[in-house]
């Protein structure tokens, strides 16, 4: 895509000359945009974007599914917010390190974490399924907003490292609410820090609407700690693209921080436990069932010329890795109890060698005698 274009379009969005909507590439209805249509679209890009997406929706379909027949215990659906996740990640480095919320699924899938890894947490096994070292992706955090902080600074001591890495944190529109989150966001500002702060406004906080917890959009508050900020529609998976490689370009370069909203909807309940027919209407559900990202991004891609061949090859591949994910998740086995002795201390540790030792031999006297 031409950036420099974007680049251009994005300087619209600093503060303090804020755009009245955010910036759009691809219209709901697949149609390229003024800015769209002036823009280099790769058909391939737009093919691998759209499966990325595509994956993550199976994973939602099936782990929700798991979770109605028992075999997982809870499950954040990521459902309405794919363009947002898959857009964002794909436009920085895998070595940049991400710290996620709890719903970034399909960020996690781009970065090649597993559907066993991902499901792990959700199935009560353990407190996270995958290395956050190797995937660079922190484990999931739930408690609202202390990723954030923990972000900015990890971005702190990269930033003393002196490297051109940067950091990226995922929170929400409710998150944005909290201390943590506003701490984080004047820490990062006042040190300058290399961190580009994500917010994917799914306009819910569980029942709570973002028109009743805030009176100024989110990345205006940032703009007002100093941060770089854009506003961009998050179910325009090539806007969010560019918009993010325009960020992480300037943070990387040594601006200082960024922050992105990206408007998005949480188009299933807030989890697996929550029935979002008892706080918003069916009518607004649907004008953003209009909006899908995945709809857009097929009809986009039909418009530039892709075979239905194509689309049925990936509907072959969804439904081999929906089993896999089915597979993977019935799969799973929990710790041990002598497991949890290894995951405290990451050096050999005397007095937890000794206590290991001493349960064993309680176990295996308890299972001797049986
Ligand atoms: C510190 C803290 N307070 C409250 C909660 C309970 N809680 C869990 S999710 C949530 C809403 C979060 O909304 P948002 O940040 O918009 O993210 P979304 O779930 O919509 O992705 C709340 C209040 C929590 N997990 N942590």
């Amino acid at each position: 895509m031409t950036v420099s274009l974007i680049a251009s379009a994005c300087s619209d969005a600093v503060a303090p000359g804020y755009p009245a909507s955010p910036l759009r590439l691809v219209a709901p209805d697949g149609t390229l945009t003024d800015l769209g249509r002036a823009a280099d679209i790769d058909p391939d890009l737009v093919r691998e974007l759209h499966r990325d997406m595509a994956r993550a929706r199976c994973l939602d379909h099936a782990a929700l599914a798991l979770q109605r027949q028992g075999e997982v215990s809870l499950w954040l659906m990521s459902w309405g917010q794919e363009a947002a996740q898959v857009g964002s990640i794909r436009a920085v480095r895998d070595s940049d390190m991400v710290f996620p919320s709890y719903r970034e699924h399909a960020a996690a899938l781009c970065r090649g974490i597993t559907p066993a890894e991902l499901l792990t947490q959700w199935r009560g096994h353990r407190h996270a399924g995958w290395d956050p070292t190797a995937h660079r992706f922190h484990i999931y955090s739930l408690v609202l907003g202390t990723q954030t902080l923990h972000a900015t600074g990890y971005a702190a001591g990269a930033a003393m490292e002196g490297t051109d890495e940067i950091v990226v944190t995922y929170f929400g529109d409710g998150a944005a609410s909290q201390g943590d989150v506003n701490e984080a966001l004047n820490w990062a500002a006042a040190a300058g820090l290399p961190i580009l702060f994500f917010c994917q406004n799914n306009q819910w906080a569980i029942s709570t609407p973002t028109t009743t917890q805030m009176r100024t959009p989110v990345h205006r508050r940032a703009a007002g700690f100093g941060l770089r900020t854009y506003h961009v529609d998050g179910n325009d998976v090539l806007a969010v693209l560019a918009v993010t490689g325009e960020a992480a370009a300037r943070v990387r370069a040594g601006d200082g921080p960024a922050l992105i909203e990206a408007e998005t909807y949480r188009l299933a309940g807030h989890s697996s436990s929550d029935d979002p027919g008892r706080y918003r209407t069916q009518a607004e559900v649907e004008l953003w069932q209009g909006r899908d990202p995945l709809a857009r991004s097929d009809a986009l891609l039909r418009a530039l010329g892709t075979p239905d061949s194509w689309f049925d090859q990936l509907q072959d591949e969804l439904a081999a890795f929906g089993d896999e994910v089915r597979k993977a998740c019935r799969g799973l086995t929990g710790p041990g109890l002598a497991d949890l002795f290894g995951t405290v201390y990451a050096e050999p540790h005397d007095a937890l060698d000794q206590e290991r030792h001493d349960y064993l031999r309680h176990r295996d006297a308890l299972e001797a005698g049986r």
